[in-house]
């Protein structure tokens, strides 16, 4: 829509805070930390708010979203919220049979695998999903300076889910499709591109100051089938929403081979996991971008000395970036069955270790 590109006043509170300041390569006063899955089962007020609402249920609960977006912040004062939702909620917005099974993961009734499967793709139009645009207007008015940062599956993953019908460790029946069947490949990421763009977009109109593209399982891919069969899906959502201004994060697990590339799509920011360090990444990933990351989550599980230590030492291989910004966070997701109370300690030791 014309004037899309103005950025909504209420995003503005949030403009000089540490994390955007980061994102944008600017100085900082402290490098600022947020956890991605820091709302979730982690938190015993979590467990207590959801008892029995199913997960998908939960994410059409306005009210409820923007309790269970709060949680992490008010207890472990990191810089920025991450808005409540799931990766499939566009897909079930436009009327894919998609359920969260607990222990499992998202379970899709009738998975995609043909031509014909394609046409239950169309694109997600904002009043698909008005609890979304209303949860991030109720949130953003609550968080004042504290930015939220809204997220989308990013096509190949998305596609991993729906076509094996499931969560999957290898992937077969998506690389079947994608290496067997190009065309129908390069249909269905271009129209999950599409759905993708359009959640992401809701997202920015209600308010979020930056969104975060999750590419969680692309590392099960080479760089040049990357190059090939994913790149041009995900430039087209960084470019569909690139006029807004906001900081794009783009991030996946073991995608060490593919950090130059992940680049390239279009994101301002590249998350990177614990297998490669953050000095060598930004070699890959090259200037001009900020880094995101990269503590192994499982350190959390260690003696607290050895978490600051390990902590220190992601700091200081980020010093090494120069202009460049650096968001703490881990390498992947908070496990469920962390310590809450090492996370916010994790929280302050990193504000008082990079303090300028
Ligand atoms: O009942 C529950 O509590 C179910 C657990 C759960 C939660 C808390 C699921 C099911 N989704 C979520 C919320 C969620 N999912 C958030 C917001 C919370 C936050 O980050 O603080 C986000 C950003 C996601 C994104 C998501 N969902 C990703 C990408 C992030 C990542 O971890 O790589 C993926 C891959 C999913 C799919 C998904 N949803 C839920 C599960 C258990 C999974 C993974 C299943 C699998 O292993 O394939």
């Amino acid at each position: 829509p014309a004037g899309a590109a103005r950025p909504p006043a209420r995003r503005g509170a949030a403009h000089d805070s540490a994390f955007l300041r980061a994102c944008r390569n600017e100085p900082v006063p402290h490098t600022p930390v947020w956890f991605m899955r820091q709302a979730g089962r982690s938190l015993p007020e979590y467990l207590k708010v959801r008892e029995g609402i199913p997960m998908l249920d939960s994410c059409m609960r306005p009210e409820l979203v923007k309790e269970i977006t709060l949680q992490p912040v008010r207890r472990h004062k990191v810089d920025a919220a991450i808005f409540f939702s799931d990766i499939v909620v566009p897909l079930k917005a436009v009327g894919i049979d998609v359920d969260i099974k607990p222990g499992v993961g998202p379970v899709i009734a009738d998975p995609i695998r043909t031509r014909a499967d394609l046409q239950r793709l169309r694109p997600l139009e904002p009043s698909d999903v008005p609890y979304i645009t209303e949860a991030v207007g109720l949130l953003v008015d609550e968080l004042g300076s504290t930015p939220l940062i809204g997220f989308a599956g990013a096509p190949y993953t998305l596609a991993s889910y729906l076509v094996e019908g499931g969560p999957s460790k290898n992937h077969e029946r998506t690389k079947a499709m994608m290496y067997g069947e190009p065309e129908l490949w390069a249909e269905l990421v271009d129209r999950l591109a599409v759905i993708t763009a359009g959640f992401l977009k809701v997202q920015i109109e209600a308010g979020v100051s930056a969104v975060q593209l999750f590419d969680s399982w692309v590392g099960s891919l080479a760089p040049d089938d990357y190059r090939r069969f994913v790149m041009p899906a995900s430039t087209r959502v960084f470019d569909a929403v690139a006029e807004y201004g906001v900081p794009r994060i783009h991030f996946g697990v073991g995608t060490g081979e593919l950090l130059s590339l992940m680049g390239q799509v279009g994101a301002d920011v590249v998350g990177v996991d614990w297998r490669v360090p953050l000095h060598e990444a930004a070699r890959r990933v090259g200037p001009g971008k900020a880094l995101q990351g990269n503590l192994d989550p499982a350190v959390l599980f260690a003696p607290t000395k050895v978490v600051e230590t390990r902590a220190r030492e992601v700091l200081h291989s980020a010093s090494a970036l120069g202009t460049s910004g650096h968001v703490f966070n881990l390498g992947h997701g908070v496990l469920p069955s962390m310590d809450p109370d090492a996370l916010s300690r994790l929280v302050a030791f990193v504000h008082e270790a990079s303090a300028r």
